[in-house]
């Protein structure tokens, strides 16, 4: 190589470090607080990486005073020999060129992309002084870097037995880039815990020289085993943990779950060591082995009883706190976060080794096998019976207003305030009242014959009847425990029935729905009973109504009409004329035009209608009981000591 390759080469190192003091977030995500913790993380990785390669398995960090940090490895030590085509020291090349770290060693499992695998150039690129220490060949070698510029060659700097060998790196991050320069220990701790929980033969310690000297250890003979355990420490595990490792297609995979008390899936996947929060192929490939295999486990064992019950993946994962392993050569990250695996390999590599082993495993361990079905099996019962639940809020979901039932004639208002709605006795009358509202505030939903007495059904049976079903979509506020007044949609409900014995009962019916279902609408005074007139009587071109019988004495005394006249016509819906007055009974409603309805009943000037009260709502509620349940005999008394109130409403 000449001499102007070699600068040329030094000028794109330059051009580099540069390009990643200019924006470090590209790097290491963020310059806060996470971006410094990134540091320490991306240089232990690198000691990680030797570890899982079998070289390395002691690990050291320390946070001094001056919150520079040291990380050192027991592992080979980063090659110092010159490299042939840089012309310069291994190391040097691994500590200021980007991504060069991973060139030396194809065997091992590096990360691309992603968060972690930056290297170790761009820590020393970030930092204001960074000194690298590698023990090797039985010397101690030297190099320091000011942000990322060698300060110096590498240098031997002593002499070290032999067999003797790893690396030291001390870096202090730079003030100029990041916001935030202080370490914080339970933030490196926890991830070093991590970390030795993957890898069981490594042991990190962790020392803090800044405020007392904390210093902590983590060594896990038991790795993902023990991980499991730890985190299932507040939950009671039903069985011993299950492991399995094993490698399929050159990739070593390592899983350890248990199912415990609990009803949560807590499933924590990794590759390289680091979490794949967004899962992938690896989790996959467990769960569907999961799944499979206790699925057949339970059928060859005859663990299935109610041959009703299918068992879905989610109920082989309630309570089940799971760790996945597995070291991958080149990963492909994907995801929004990249920490989701692609290589669709990796699915069947970790399916065919997990069902393998869990299999042999059942066979082997009858008791935990019975347990986990056991286990699974109440997931699913737990299941369905949630859908049951579910099922019935959906059903809630289609009383609302958003389904409005087809024979109700809204009005145009949505103000509540402003609005009622008329429920009302049969189609004849509901198409009459249609057509003689105010359309603007007044809505009509009319009502086929009787309606189901809530009093005596259950609530699913309650919920199946058309008539309830259209109140409470057309009234909009839910109904029974969930019942929100706030929402109705009307600020009057007044109930039209005919003004005979039906429609007194219907109109019972009616009150007891409502008391039962939607009570808050009777307290807050805003149902009502139309009062519709019981006699029409006319003379000439003149027309009056009369709303009992009182009145219509009353009014057939001022037209002078004798009493004669009154007896032949009361009884008949065919217009008696004596004396030129007529009288006319109406028994139903239909019987009204949609103008005479509306003036006699429906319009606010000149209608009556009855405000329902409660006056004492235990009382209302032994009515109720009384009138409309199974018990026959207190409902005759009622009725026998209440006979001379028929006509009257509550
Ligand atoms: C490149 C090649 C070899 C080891 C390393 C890098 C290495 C890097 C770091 C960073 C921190 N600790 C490290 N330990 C080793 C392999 C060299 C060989 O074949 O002997």
């Amino acid at each position: 190589m000449s001499k102007n390759e070699y600068s040329a080469k030094s000028i794109n190192v330059l051009k580099g470090l540069e390009a990643v003091r200019k924006r470090p977030a590209m790097y290491i995500g963020d310059v806060s607080a996470r971006g410094l913790h990134h540091l320490v993380n991306e240089v232990v990785d690198n000691s990680i990486d030797e570890a899982m390669v079998g070289y390395a398995d002691k690990i050291g960090i320390i946070i001094h005073k001056d919150e520079s940090v040291t990380v050192e490895d027991n592992g080979r030590g980063i090659p110092v020999d010159i490299h042939p085509e840089e012309k310069r020291s291994a190391l040097e090349v691994v500590m200021t060129v980007l991504h060069a770290g991973g060139k030396f060693d194809k065997d091992s499992y590096k990360v691309s992309g992603g968060l972690h695998g930056v290297g170790v150039s761009v820590v020393n690129a970030l930092s204001e002084s960074l000194k690298v220490e590698v023990k090797r060949n039985g010397a101690i070698f030297f190099q320091e870097y000011k942000k990322g510029v060698p300060v110096k060659p590498v240098k031997e700097i002593g002499k070290c037995k032999k067999n003797e060998t790893g690396t030291t790196v001390t870096f202090i991050p730079d003030k100029e880039i990041f916001k935030v320069t202080t370490f914080k220990f339970d933030t490196v701790a926890e991830r070093m815990r991590e970390l030795a929980y993957l890898n069981k033969n490594i042991t990190i310690k962790i020392k803090d020289e800044r405020n007392g000297g904390e210093e902590i250890s983590y060594h896990f003979k038991g790795g993902i085993v023990e991980f499991v355990q730890y985190l299932d420490e507040t939950r009671q595990p039903l069985h011993k943990t299950v492991y399995v490792e094993g490698e399929r297609d050159n990739t070593p995979i390592e899983v350890a779950f248990q199912y415990s008390d609990s009803y949560t899936e807590n499933i924590f996947s990794y590759v390289n060591n680091i979490n794949t929060h967004e899962g992938g192929t690896h989790l996959v490939g467990f769960k569907t082995a999961l799944t499979r295999t206790l699925n057949n486990y339970a059928y060859k064992n005859n663990l299935i009883k109610d041959n009703k019950i299918t068992l879905t993946g989610d109920d082989f994962r309630e309570g089940l706190t799971a760790v996945i392993s597995i070291k991958v050569a080149e990963p492909q990250f994907e995801g929004q976060t990249k920490t989701k695996l692609g290589n669709s390999e990796t699915k069947s590599a970790v399916e065919t080794l997990v069902g393998e082993k869990l299999a042999e495993f059942l066979e082997e361990n009858p008791p935990v096998g019975r347990k986990i079905l056991e286990k699974c099996l109440r997931a699913a019962e737990a299941r369905e019976a949630a859908r049951k639940a579910r099922d019935l809020a959906r059903r809630k979901n289609a009383l609302d207003n958003m389904n409005l039932p087809g024979k109700l004639a809204d009005c145009s208002i949505t103000d509540p305030e402003h609005c009622e709605i008329y429920i009302v006795e049969g189609d004849s009358a509901g198409g009459s009242a249609k057509q003689g509202r105010d359309r603007r505030f007044q809505a009509i939903l009319p009502l086929k014959g009787k309606i189901l007495n809530v009093e005596k059904a259950k609530i699913n049976k309650i919920l199946e009847n058309e008539e309830i079903k259209a109140m409470i979509s057309a009234v909009g506020a839910g109904f029974g425990a969930e019942f929100d007044p706030g929402k109705a949609r009307y600020g009057k409900i007044i109930l039209m029935t005919d003004a005979d014995v039906d429609g007194s009962h219907i109109r019972t019916l009616l009150l007891t729905f409502l008391y039962r279902h939607m009570k808050d609408l009777i307290t807050a005074g805003k149902v009502y009973i139309a009062q519709p007139p019981l006699y029409k009587i006319k003379k000439g071109k003149e027309e009056f109504y009369a709303y009992d019988d009182d009145e219509r004495k009353e009014i057939l005394k001022r037209l002078k009409v004798n009493g004669k006249a009154e007896l032949e016509t009361t009884e008949t819906m065919e217009e008696g004329a004596v004396k030129g007055v007529s009288i006319s009974r109406y028994k139903g409603l239909g019987e009204m035009n949609p103008e005479q309805l509306w003036t006699t009943t429906m319009n606010p000037e000149t209608r009556t209608v009855l405000q329902v009260t409660l006056e004492s709502a235990a009382n209302a509620d032994k009515i109720f009981e009384t009138l409309m349940g199974d018990a026959v005999e207190p409902r005759r008394e009622f009725i026998e000591k209440n006979a001379k109130y028929a006509n009257l409403d509550i």
